[in-house]
C-alpha cells in the first residue's frame, strides 16, 4: 500500500526519493508524487497517477533539484486516483505525504473550511497539511505544529512533512503504521519501509507509536507519545539489495518462487543447528508463555489464513491442543470468549497487516497475554506487539502473491505444534528425530517439486482459456487447495474456489462438467482413498481432472485425469512440498493471460487499511 521516502542531504536527493519510491513499488500504489524545497526556497511538486517512472519523467523535464524534499506512492482509500487526490499535499508551504487513515477527516475539514482553508482533494490527507499549517500561524515551529497536529487526528498514520519557511529540517510522525529513520552521513532521511533507502544507509531507528521526530542533516530528535524527548535504539538493517532485485528473473513472484529452498533453509537452521524443538526457537520468555498452554487460536489474513487452517492440523494431531483459527478481520469485530491460557498466534508476512495487529490488540485487551506472532520482518508492528516470535528468514517478498513467506510460516507453525507436544511431553525422541531429519531434506524436496515446472507450464496453456476453476483437497491438504484457487484469482484473474474433496457432492458438483477443470492435491496419506472416490464424482460428470499427487500414490493418468508426480512422499511436511505446484500453476497461467504478475489489479502488498 503507500510508501513515504524523505531525505534531506548536502547533495540533490530527487534521485534518492525517484529510486526510494521505487523500491516501494512493489506494495502496490497508483500515484506517486514528490515535493521538494528548492535553492530558491519554494516548494515544488510534480505528480502523476500510474507508474513512479512517469512521475519521474516529469520531474526531470522539469529540472528538479534540491537537498531536501519527501515523496509518497499512493493506493487510494479516500478519494478517486486522480493527480490532486495524489500525495504530497500543500498547504501555504506545508507539503505533506501521509500513510493510513484519518477517521475524524470530515469533521476536520468543516472546522478547517470555517477557518477559510481550501481543499483541493477529496482526501481524508489534506486536513493534515491545513491543520500543520494553522497550528503553524499559531507560532509553533514545525515540529511543534505537527504534534498540536497529531494531538487532534483520529485513525491510522505515518506522516512527513517539509515546510519552505523551515528548509532545514524534515518532521515526521507515526500512529498505527510503520516508518523509520535512515541515519548517513552529514544526510539523513525517512521512509516507511527500509527497502526505500537501503541503497543510501543501513543504519536505521524505527519510530514507535505515538512518535514523532525532527531530522536535519547532522541530527534526529524523537518524542514519544507524551512529547518527552527520548531515545530509540540503531538498528543495522540486512534486508539485501539482492532481494530488492529481479536479477535474471521475469518477475519477482517467479523469482520467489525458486527462492524457497534457500529461504526454508534459512528458516530451518536454528532447529537443525539445535538438532531439535524448543521454546527457544521463539524468544527468551517462551518456556514461560508456553507453560500451562491449554489451547491456541490463530489470526491471521489471506494466504497467511490459509498457514493458519494447516498449522490446525498439525497443532492438534501433533501437540494434542485444540486450536481455532479465524480470519482477524471478523474475529477483531465480534464478541469473543477469551481463555488467558490458549496462546494467539498471529501470522503476517509484512508485520504490519492493520486487520491482524488490530485482532492483536483486541485479544490482548479480553485477556490474553500469551502471544507469539509469525513474520518475516523484522522489528515490525505485530512481533512488537507480541511477547514471543518466530521470524521466518525468507528474505524482502515483493510479488504482491505470497509464495516464500507462505511456505516459511509452515515451517515456524510446524515447529510450533512439535514444540508445543514436547513441552506436553507428547513427542517422543523418535518422533522428533523424524520431524528435524524430514525438515533437514525439505528443501531438497521443494526443489524436486520446482523441477515439475515445465509440465506445470503445460497445464496452465489450458487453464488460461479457462473463467472458473475447482481445487479440492482433504485434511491439511485442503488449505493448500485454499491457497492455490486463491494465487489463481490474485494473479490470473480466473475464477476459482475451493472446497475440501468430501464438500464437493453437497453443492459445488452442481458446477461441474468439461469446462470446469478440477485441481486435485491428493498425496499418499491417509485420505488418498476418499480423495479418488471424490475424484470419480468428477468424472462421472464429465469434469476434467489435473491432479498434484506424489510417487508412492501409484496414481497414473487416465482418460480426463491428468497427473503431475513429486517424486516421493514427505510425511508431515507434504503440504509445504505440494504448495509449489498450485504457485506455479497460477504463475504459468498468469503469464499465459499476460496480466501483470507482481503488481495484480486492486492489489496490494502490505495491507496498512481496513
Ligand atoms: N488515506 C490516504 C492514504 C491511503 C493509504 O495509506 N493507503 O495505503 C489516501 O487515500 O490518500
Amino acid at each position: 500500500m503507500c510508501g513515504i521516502v524523505g531525505a534531506i542531504a548536502g547533495r540533490d536527493v530527487v534521485p534518492v526519493l525517484v529510486e526510494g519510491l521505487k523500491r516501494l513499488e512493489y506494495r502496490g500504489y497508483d500515484s506517486a508524487g514528490l515535493a521538494v524545497i528548492d535553492d530558491g526556497g519554494q516548494v515544488r511538486r510534480v505528480r502523476r497517477t500510474g507508474r513512479v517512472a512517469e512521475m519521474e519523467a516529469a520531474a526531470r523535464a522539469e529540472g528538479l533539484a534540491a537537498t531536501l524534499g519527501i515523496g509518497h506512492t499512493r493506493w487510494a482509500t479516500h478519494g478517486g486516483v486522480t493527480e490532486p487526490n495524489a500525495h504530497p499535499h500543500i498547504s501555504h508551504g506545508v507539503a505533506l505525504v501521509h500513510n493510513g487513515i484519518i477517521e475524524n477527516h470530515e469533521a476536520q475539514r468543516e472546522r478547517l473550511t470555517a477557518l477559510g482553508y481550501a481543499f483541493e482533494s477529496q482526501t481524508d490527507t489534506e486536513v493534515i497539511a491545513h491543520l500543520i499549517h494553522h497550528h503553524l500561524g499559531r507560532g509553533l515551529d514545525l515540529l511543534g505544529a505537527l504534534q498540536a497536529t497529531t494531538r487532534e487526528l483520529e485513525g491510522a498514520y505515518a506522516l512527513a512533512a517539509i515546510s519552505r519557511d523551515a528548509p532545514d529540517r524534515m518532521v515526521c510522525a507515526r500512529m498505527g503504521c510503520p516508518l523509520l529513520i535512515g541515519l548517513g552521513e552529514g544526510e539523513n532521511f525517512i521512509a516507511s519501509d527500509v527497502s526505500a533507502i537501503v541503497q543510501a544507509t543501513r543504519r536505521v531507528i524505527f519510530l514507535e507509536e505515538g512518535d514523532t521526530a525532527e531530522v536535519t542533516r547532522e541530527a534526529v530528535r524523537v518524542f514519544d507519545a507524551e512529547g518527552t524527548q527520548t531515545v530509540r535504539r540503531e538498528h543495522l538493517s540486512d534486508v539485501s539489495l539482492a532481494s530488492l532485485e529481479l536479477g535474471p528473473h521475469r518477475h519477482f513472484m517467479q523469482k520467489e518462487i525458486h527462492e524457497q529452498p534457500r529461504a526454508l533453509g534459512d528458516t530451518l537452521e536454528a532447529i537443525i543447528d539445535a538438532a531439535g524443538f524448543g521454546p527457544a526457537l521463539f524468544g527468551a520468555e517462551a518456556a514461560e508463555v508456553f507453560d500451562g498452554v491449554t489451547g491456541v487460536q490463530i489470526l491471521a489474513c489471506g494466504t497467511s489464513y490459509y498457514a493458519g487452517l494447516v498449522a490446525r492440523y498439525w497443532i492438534e494431531a501433533i501437540a494434542d491442543l485444540p486450536c481455532s483459527v479465524e480470519i482477524a478481520s471478523e474475529y477483531r469485530y465480534r464478541r469473543a470468549v477469551a481463555n488467558p491460557d490458549h496462546l494467539v498466534v498471529t501470522i503476517s508476512q509484512s508485520g504490519e497487516t492493520l486487520d491482524t495487529m488490530e485482532a492483536l490488540k483486541y485479544a490482548k485487551s479480553l485477556g490474553h497475554a500469551r502471544t507469539l506472532s509469525i513474520c518475516n520482518v523484522p522489528e515490525s508492528a505485530i512481533p512488537r506487539a507480541s511477547r514471543l516470535v518466530f521470524y521466518t528468514r525468507a528474505g524482502a517478498e515483493i510479488g504482491v502473491a505470497s509464495t516464500k513467506a507462505f511456505t516459511t510460516q509452515l515451517v515456524g507453525l510446524f515447529a510450533l505444534a512439535a514444540t508445543l507436544a514436547k513441552g506436553r511431553g507428547r513427542l517422543t525422541a523418535e518422533d522428533e528425530a523424524a520431524y528435524v531429519e524430514s525438515l533437514r531434506h525439505l528443501p531438497g524436496s521443494v526443489q524436486h517439486a520446482l523441477n515439475l515446472e515445465p509440465q506445470i507450464a503445460g497445464w496452465a496453456e489450458r487453464f488460461a482459456s479457462r473463467q472458473h476453476a475447482l481445487f479440492l483437497g482433504r485434511g491439511v491438504h485442503y488449505p493448500i487447495a485454499l491457497e492455490g484457487a486463491l494465487k489463481l484469482k490474485e494473479i490470473s484473474y480466473v475464477h476459482a474456489e475451493a472446497y475440501p474433496a468430501g464438500e464437493l457432492k453437497h453443492g459445488p458438483l452442481a458446477l461441474v462438467d468439461a469446462d470446469m477443470p478440477v485441481v486435485v492435491i491428493a498425496p499418499k496419506d491417509s485420505l488418498l482413498e476418499k480423495v479418488k472416490s471424490n475424484m470419480q464424482e468428477v468424472r462421472a460428470r464429465g469434469g476434467e481432472l489435473f491432479v498434484f499427487t506424489d510417487a508412492d500414490s501409484r496414481f497414473g493418468p487416465s482418460e480426463g485425469v491428468h497427473v503431475i508426480r513429486t517424486p516421493r512422499h514427505v510425511g508431515v511436511l507434504s503440504p509445504i512440498v505440494h504448495t509449489i505446484p498450485v504457485q506455479l500453476l497460477a504463475y504459468h497461467t498468469a503469464l499465459a493471460r499476460g496480466t501483470d504478475v507482481d503488481k495484480p489489479r486492486n492489489l496490494a502488498k502490505s495491507v496498512t487499511v481496513e
